[in-house]
């Protein structure tokens, strides 16, 4: 037994069985800003980092700590770092490793606060930015430079449903920029369907506020790599750049979300593939962007990196007009941005998530002001198709 490794199901219910206070079964809540020291020499070596021990909670707490090493061990990584956002979480990552004058390689197609980061802040510190269509290798053999620092891109991008092939961007870019490090964001499948590190990525971010939470009741962010990336993420992105720390409240709640990732997938993934085989079906829709279906362009990268094909379905319909009325219609589905939550929410990415793009930008993302785009929840996924169909009935006379 000592050699057995735990499946996803497992990890996510245990973690490394951490041993809690008077044998608490679920995390104690360390609501506390600070730490005490046994000595002036113990505060000191605590500082100079020669004694393990918590100092103060933006450097670290133990709520924290415990789902941070939940996370690290989910995605395979060596540790994590929690954030109060997904954004913390992404300007905490790329402020800490990004110098003025580096190239950061990015897809053109990522959810709006990451794109307005990336194409408006960062140039402004130096940092020389560019777009290209990731899931396409020739493109990406094409802009690799000696100085690319970052290639960034997610795994299932918002909104279009693009799937990069991780594994061949990671072999590429460590073939010709050793020194570059692959990130991506794993918001959209999380590590119950595809673990980016194991497929050769350096770096994994996140917005717990999605699928690992799951529950639609914390923000907050993570960074998962290996320890010496990890310490400089903490180090520099946490503790002075962004100052973006999890409290422990959110912590906890995470942790108790987490137990139940593994089902939640399970039955979201299941329920989204007959939400979008109706959608495929139905005269209402032009384009359903789900990477579980034949049709796909990244059907095969999907099935061969991702376990399954996850909650997240995007479908145009016939004139902006059109798909603003189904989105007015909807009686179960909430009309609400964010995802991953146990309710299928249903919003409009051209004038919500993305409306900082322009609507060249979102051309460019592959995308259009006719899109919809659906987080599937936990109901019934008749219930859920009998939304759309009424909405369907009621908006396109
Ligand atoms: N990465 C991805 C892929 C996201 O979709 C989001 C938020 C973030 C990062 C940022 O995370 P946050 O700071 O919000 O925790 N996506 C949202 C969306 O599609 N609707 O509302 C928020």
């Amino acid at each position: 037994m000592s050699n057995h490794t735990y499946a996803p199901a497992t990890v996510v219910v245990h973690g490394n069985h951490p041993k809690n206070p008077a044998g608490a079964l679920a995390a104690p809540i360390f609501q506390t800003s600070t730490f005490v020291f046994d000595s002036a020499e113990q505060g000191g070596s605590r500082f100079a980092g020669k004694e393990d021990g918590f100092i103060y909670s933006r450097l670290g707490n133990p709520t924290t700590r415990q789902l941070e090493e939940k996370v690290a061990l989910l995605e395979g990584g060596e540790d994590c770092t929690a954030f109060s956002s997904g954004m913390g979480a992404i300007s905490g990552t790329v402020l800490s490793i990004l110098r003025c004058g580096d190239h950061l390689l990015a897809d053109k197609t990522l959810y709006g606060c990451t794109f307005a980061l990336f194409t408006e802040k960062l140039p402004q510190f130096g940092i020389e930015v560019e777009l290209i269509d990731m899931s396409n290798l020739d493109e990406v053999k094409a802009h690799v430079r000696p100085n690319t620092r970052m290639v960034y891109f997610e795994t299932v991008a918002n909104p279009s449903m693009k799937v990069t092939d991780i594994a061949a961007v990671s072999a590429h870019v460590h073939s010709v920029a050793p020194q570059c490090l692959v990130t991506v964001d794993n918001t959209f499948a999380s590590p119950m369907l595809v673990k980016p590190l194991s497929l050769g990525a350096d770096i994994v971010v996140h917005s717990a506020t999605k699928y690992l939470n799951g529950h639609g009741d914390v923000i907050a962010g993570f960074s998962v790599s290996r320890g010496d990336i990890m310490h400089t993420i903490r180090m520099v992105g946490l503790k002075d750049v962004t100052g973006a720390v999890l409290g422990p409240q959110e912590a906890y709640l995470i942790l108790r979300g987490l137990k139940t990732l593994k089902v939640r997938m399970d039955a979201i993934c299941q329920g989204a593939m007959e939400v979008a085989k109706f959608l495929d079906q139905s005269p209402r829709v032009q384009k359903v962007f789900f990477p579980g279906l034949p049709q796909h362009p990244d059907y095969e990268v999907a099935k061969r990196e991702m376990a399954q094909f996850g909650g997240m379905i995007a479908f145009e319909m016939k004139s902006f007009e059109e798909a603003k009325a189904v989105l007015n219609a909807v009686k179960l589905c909430a009309l609400a941005v964010s995802l991953g939550d146990c309710e299928t929410l249903i919003q409009h990415p051209a004038s919500m998530t993305h409306s900082m793009c322009t609507r060249e930008e979102i051309e460019a993302a592959g995308f259009s002001d006719r899109l919809i785009r659906l987080s599937v929840g936990l109901e019934d996924p008749a219930d859920i198709i009998a939304d759309l169909q009424q909405a369907f009935e009621k908006a396109c006379r």
